[in-house]
């Protein structure tokens, strides 16, 4: 069975200044390429069949699968071991009649039906992109986005053929689309697929074996994730509180930065909830301060109440990511315009969160569910049925922790549901609880981010430190809060219980969580 993993595609137009073709593909294949696919638009067929001859002796000095795209008069006068198809070109079952048995045939997709008709014609693999914008080809269909794999994927059934993804793809994405690129099921992909980054590359030795160890690295992860079935002792509710309580200590002795982009609505109590928890908070949104920003320990908290900044979330959570710093996405009222849904999508296609937060409706939307709809950004009826059951989904398609807010919270990474039952009715009185929960949630993962150094861990890919205690704390804190904040003398209504809230949530204790954090582990 080929392996998939690296597949270069050539293409003899886009050699670096001064390289040559054969020279430019054997550093590739020393790099670690797994496939090699000539793919010549423009040449004669004599040069195009001089440049399969080089690419067939290559490819066998490295014992690594040739295909050709397109022509498969070219395949078989070289004996390559296969062809790449695009939509437009010839049929996989002509093209089978064709060619020698066991041959490869490879076909372009970029959406559902293609993949239906790919598997239905018994192909070998397919191709699917554009995952990422790419000016390597002009691209005639739109961009399939890291989570639209996954759909993608989803189409593929029970059938055995492979995948991988192409358009766009370097060593500065290469892990978000190795991680989101999942199926519901989850399935993933075989392989990448990348041209220019490796063949328009003056160095396609060290283009290649970045990305070859950006591949390890993920498989890596993925042989050591959790068990489906096995809860970790440090996930029992009392386990939990000593998380928290931990975190709460380290917030306070160490004062992370709590970067902010957030609404104009919020932006000043949020920036004091994040002093009262012991934490420092800058509410930056200018693009060109976010790469400084992201190399200062802590959390990024991306809250578009107001969209706006777009330029600067982006840039923003890729740096985060690359840090390794949490990222804590709330989309809120993403089910309120278009416009919220579509940002949404480019931020999270961009991307990784650590974890989403929202209200029912605004989850419901993200998950495109009808079972829940939002007028604004709120939140209509009385949330979801199974509302553990649909945290956990959300938590598997999006690849991070998913924290579901309302009278009962309830949070999940895709294993494990934990459900908080704190609080007080006096939150939804004022505007912002919901963006503060978001504020609180970032603080403790920034605590969280300062308890992990080390680089094991799926979560750890994208952030340090445990992602889910961060979210759990994060939530435990604002909702204890607000509990005592309601049960004072002082407080007559929502004008003093702001000010209230704030004051608790700098009073906390230790035996506040110990006492009152009502957490169940289901
Ligand atoms: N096929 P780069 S995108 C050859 O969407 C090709 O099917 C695509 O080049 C598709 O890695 C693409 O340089 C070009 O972005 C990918
Ligand atoms: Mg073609």
């Amino acid at each position: 069975m080929a392996d998939y993993s690296l597949y270069l595609v050539t293409g003899r137009h886009l050699l670096s200044h001064g390289k040559v073709y054969a020279q430019a593909l054997e550093e590739a294949l020393q790099g670690g390429v797994t496939v090699v696919q000539v793919r010549e638009k423009d040449l004669d067929t004599l040069e195009f069949l001089e440049i399969a001859r080089q690419s067939k002796a290559l490819c066998e000095k490295y014992k690594v699968p040739l295909i050709i795209n397109d022509r498969i008069d070219i395949a078989l006068a070289v004996q390559a071991d296969g062809v790449h198809l695009g939509q437009t070109d010839m049929p996989v079952h002509v093209a089978r009649s064709l060619l020698p048995p066991g041959a490869l045939i490879g076909v372009s997709c970029n959406n559902v039906e293609h993949v239906k008709q790919a598997v239905h014609d018994g192909a070998d693999y397919i191709g699917i992109g554009a995952v990422w914008s790419t000016t390597t080809k002009r691209l005639t269909s739109p961009v399939v986005g890291v989570r639209g794999v996954g759909t993608l994927l989803d189409a593929l059934d029970a059938s055995n053929i492979r995948t991988v993804a192409i358009g766009g793809i370097s060593s500065s994405n290469l892990l978000r689309t190795l991680h989101g690129a999942i199926s519901s099921s989850g399935r993933r992909l075989d392989g990448v697929a990348v041209v220019s980054d490796i063949f328009a590359s003056p160095d396609p030795f060290s283009a290649a074996k970045r990305l070859r160890d950006i591949i390890s690295l993920h498989n890596n992860h993925v042989l050591q994730q959790r068990s489906l079935t096995e809860v970790p002792s440090r996930y029992t509710p009392d386990g939990i509180k000593s998380g928290i309580i931990n975190i709460m200590r380290l917030i306070r002795e160490s004062s992370p930065l709590v970067h902010q982009i957030t609404n104009v609505v919020v932006t000043n109590q949020s920036a004091n909830a994040t002093l009262a928890l012991g934490a420092s908070p800058i509410m930056a949104t200018a693009p060109e301060e976010m790469y400084d920003l992201s190399r200062i320990p802590g959390a990024l908290l991306i809250n578009f109440g107001t969209v706006k900044d777009k330029e600067g979330m982006i840039l923003a959570g890729q740096f985060a990511n690359d840090a390794k710093k949490p990222v804590v996405f709330d989309p809120v009222g993403v089910g309120a315009t278009q416009f919220r849904k579509t940002t949404a999508a480019e931020l999270l296609g961009t991307w990784q969160a650590s974890v989403i937060k929202g209200n029912a409706g605004e989850l419901a939307a993200l998950a495109e569910s009808n079972e829940v709809q939002s007028k604004g950004v709120d939140s209509v009826g009385s949330g979801f049925a199974d509302s553990a059951s649909f945290v956990k989904a959300l938590a598997r398609k999006e690849r991070c922790i998913v924290v579901l807010t309302g009278p009962t919270d309830w949070i999940s990474d895709g294993d494990i549901v934990v459900r908080l039952d704190n609080g007080d009715k006096m939150l939804a009185s004022i505007t912002g609880s919901g963006c503060m929960v978001g504020t609180c949630i970032a603080t403790f993962c920034a605590g969280a981010n300062l308890t992990d150094t080390g680089d094991d861990g799926v979560s750890n890919m994208f952030a340090k430190g445990d992602m889910l205690l961060g979210a759990i704390g994060g939530v435990v804190a604002l909702t204890l809060a607000a509990e005592a904040a309601a049960g004072r003398k002082d407080v007559f209504g929502s004008g003093t219980f702001l000010p209230a809230l704030i004051d608790e949530l700098s009073r906390l204790t230790s035996d506040t969580v110990r006492d009152k954090a009502n957490i169940q582990v289901l």
